[in-house]
């Protein structure tokens, strides 16, 4: 079976009034998430090793194995810009009580934990991710990851949300801000309902 982009969950324009709009998602989604599945589709073709698998056992199968690095990064991209669409929503910004009282335990406050998001944003230099975690020890955690890699990779814990700070995700809404994109990502599409079924 051939690994399919999955639908946004949502239309096109539905987080416009969130701060993306209609082009980034139809480039991000249709265009950027599209390349990383076509891509990945074609390396299995040719590589009986990975057919069969799951995209979680590709992952891991692939990551830190240098002569796999192009599988890898088209295979966490899948796996990212999958949780990322749902990690969105049209209603994003609204924190359940149940993770308010859980980031505030591990963080302080939902204010600091959105600080750290931002800054673990800010921090990865060039392309990556930053992430909200479950980690091993039962506590929240903000990592980032280069490229196309992930939690899961890492085995950083698990993923409650993850945000794309590759330029494509934002340049077309605030051009060069990657801050102003991420303040408006925590504040205003960030989808806590989502993060805390996670929990
Ligand atoms: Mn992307």
């Amino acid at each position: 079976m051939a690994f399919e982009l999955p639908s946004l969950g949502y239309s096109k324009t539905a987080l416009a009034a969130k701060g993306m709009c209609e082009e980034t998602l139809e480039l991000h989604h249709g265009k950027h998430h599209q390349a990383y599945v076509t891509a990945l589709n074609g390396f299995v073709e040719k590589d009986p090793s990975l057919q069969g698998k799951s995209l979680e056992d590709i992952i891991k199968a692939t990551h830190n194995a240098a002569d796999k690095a192009p599988v890898f990064n088209n295979a966490g991209q899948h796996w990212n810009h999958i949780l990322f669409w749902q990690c969105m929503s049209p209603t994003g910004g609204t924190m359940p009580g149940k993770l308010e009282a859980k980031i505030t335990e591990d963080f302080g406050s939902v204010a600091k934990f959105k600080d750290a998001f931002k800054a673990g944003g800010v921090g990865q230099f060039g392309s990556g991710w930053v992430w909200l975690v479950l980690g091993g020890d039962g506590k929240l955690k903000v990592t980032k990851t280069p490229n196309g890699s992930n939690p899961l990779a890492t085995g950083e814990g698990k993923v409650l949300l993850g945000c794309d700070v590759w330029e494509h995700s934002y340049y077309l809404d605030f051009r060069n801000r990657r801050p102003d994109y991420l303040q408006n990502w925590v504040d205003a599409l960030a989808n806590y309902e989502h993060a805390a079924a996670q929990l």
